[in-house]
């Protein structure tokens, strides 16, 4: 216990001003990185508790702020097969960052412990990682302090992006088992998704340059580490990595990115964008994927998470046919209120796969997939993956072949199963999937949005005194609070022509989004503006 106060006093909380509190978010705790460091040794003591609680099973802890600015940084806890904290221990969380001084935060620290039967004397182990802010250093250095505090082992594995750190969090766990995940390193990572990559391609040739933008973080240089493990002389793949600038952390996120490129609808203005050229953005920790291609006739066309999800649904589907599994195979896809009501309506109609919509954020759409043989999940902001159940690889693996076009197609399945990241969102993991379906369906970007028509859409941010007014239902496509609300925002909808309009409170700003879409651009900007006014 002296020691635990003793390393709390060396990093302290900062007071928030009366009425706030910190808060475990859609993403964990983000914020200014100067209110981070006593944050984040208390949410070292949490993944200490929480190994215990499970035994001793290795908590992952990642350090990053994604897309956010520079300045920023958060902590995320990671449960052990690589998915995001459970629901409950978020409130646990926040209980123990808040507490007001050191000695309550060890009252609280044993109260936790006592309420959920936890046996401090069970071993405990923390594996994390952080991207490349420089608020970073201050932060790794206080949840080591936490975990000696705690007699808790960890390991350090300095810069990584967040999927890397997902990826060692269930390595690390499944480790000597039937479901060991892969070699518990980051050679380990890039060995893993080369080799599904190779074998995912079978012979097909990527054609072109696919041009990489990394938002000038830890994707950059992880990406040009991955392309090392890619045997040139057989699979030969032309990626030219750009804003891959590390070394000065003003640029992170600067004018580029996969948000910026979502949120923007521009292709990021540095370095120029050649005409028609295959290209794509990751995210500042690179677990968000985004695709685009500019030229003279189109101007500039994106690919989003819900084209992604549309693709890999189609192809995985298409696959299951040949092997004669279709019957046997539950894919479904899950998607956000945000999707595109164009790409819901293809999945359904045209794929024949069903559809499932649950609230903003990552655990909700995991969890959601997990109840399909092979569940594709994406956010329209580019997030997502798809998850094999164990059965499904099985079938994948044992199934005889009827013929060699059965045989073929099974092996991509595995190889596919292999090449998608199990435990979260991973761009990287992402893009390699999309390459490996256009060389198979030999497409070009203009032929993988040839697939459907987007509505228009608009996302608006709205200013708002108190964003916890808004309470929403039905995976957050309906406001139930405040009342009222949602009658005028069905009467503006009902103007318009294959429109559809939401509004939420968002989970990581204090602020409502509404979205709006329609059935031309002018119909979907105003309506958004309408809604917009409803809830401000
Ligand atoms: C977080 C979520 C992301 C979601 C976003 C919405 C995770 C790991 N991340 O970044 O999935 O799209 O929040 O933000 O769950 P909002 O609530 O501010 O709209
Ligand atoms: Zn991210």
């Amino acid at each position: 216990d002296d020691k635990i106060l003793a390393a709390s006093a060396k990093h302290p909380i900062v007071p928030l001003p009366a009425g706030s509190l910190y808060k475990y978010g859609t993403a964990g705790f983000r914020m200014s990185s100067d209110l981070l460091e006593g944050v984040t040794f208390r949410v070292g003591l949490i993944a200490a508790l929480r190994s215990r609680k499970l035994g001793g099973a290795a908590i992952g802890v990642m350090i990053t702020a994604s897309h956010n600015p520079a300045q920023d940084n958060g902590v995320k806890v990671v449960d052990p097969m690589g998915e995001m904290l459970e629901q409950e221990w978020e409130t646990y969380s926040t209980r123990l960052v808040n507490s007001p001084s050191d000695k309550e935060l060890l009252e609280t620290y044993h109260a936790l412990a006592t309420q959920l039967k936890i046996d401090l004397k069970t071993p405990a182990k923390v594996v994390y990682g952080r991207d490349t802010r420089p608020s970073g250093h201050t932060l790794v250095a206080a949840l080591a302090s936490a975990f000696e505090a705690t007699g808790t082992e960890y390991v350090d594995y300095k810069i990584l992006t967040t999927p890397q750190l997902h990826y060692l969090t269930r390595a690390t766990n499944t480790e000597g088992t039937p479901e060991a995940y892969g070699e518990v390193s980051e050679a380990g990572y890039y060995k893993k998704f080369a080799d599904a990559f190779v074998h995912a391609l079978k012979g097909r040739k990527i054609k072109g340059t696919l041009t990489v933008d990394c938002a000038n973080g830890v994707g950059g240089p992880k990406l040009n580490e991955f392309l090392k493990y890619i045997p040139k002389d057989q699979v030969p793949f032309d990626v030219k990595v750009v804003n891959d600038d590390v070394l000065r952390p003003e640029v992170l996120n600067l004018d580029s990115g996969a948000d910026y490129v979502k949120t923007k609808q521009r292709a990021p203005p540095h370095p120029k964008p050649e005409a028609g050229a295959r290209c794509c953005s990751l995210d500042g920790d690179a677990d968000r994927l985004m695709y685009y291609w500019t030229d003279a006739e189109t101007g500039f066309f994106m690919l989003d998470g819900d084209r992604i999800a549309t693709l890999a649904a189609s192809f995985i589907a298409d696959l299951a046919r040949s092997a004669g599994i279709e019957d046997d195979l539950r894919i479904g896809v899950v998607q956000t209120a945000y999707a595109n009501g164009a790409s819901t309506k293809y999945i359904q109609e045209n794929l024949r796969l069903p559809v499932v919509c649950t609230p903003t954020g990552v655990k909700h759409l995991h969890h959601a997939a997990c109840s399909f043989d092979v569940g594709v999940y994406f956010e329209a902001n580019g997030h997502g993956t798809v998850l094999f159940s164990n059965d499904a690889m099985a079938t994948f693996r044992n199934k005889e072949p009827q013929s060699p076009a059965q045989k073929d197609a099974l092996e991509t399945l595995s190889a596919v199963g292999n090449l998608i990241n199990q435990t979260v969102g991973d761009a990287i993991s992402d893009m390699l999937l999309v390459e490996v379906i256009l060389a198979h369906k030999d497409w070009s970007l203009r032929d993988w949005a040839n697939t459907y028509s987007d509505l228009p859409n608009r996302l608006v941010r709205v200013e708002v005194g108190d964003k916890d007014l808004f309470e929403t239902t039905d995976a957050e496509r309906r406001l139930s609070k405040p009342q009222g609300a949602q009658g005028e925002i069905d009467a503006l909808v009902k103007k318009y022509t294959n429109a559809r309009s939401f509004a939420r409170a968002s989970g990581t700003e204090n602020a409502c989004r509404v979205y709006a879409e329609a059935a031309t651009r002018a119909e979907a900007d105003e309506l958004a503006k309408k809604v917009a006014v409803v809830v401000e």
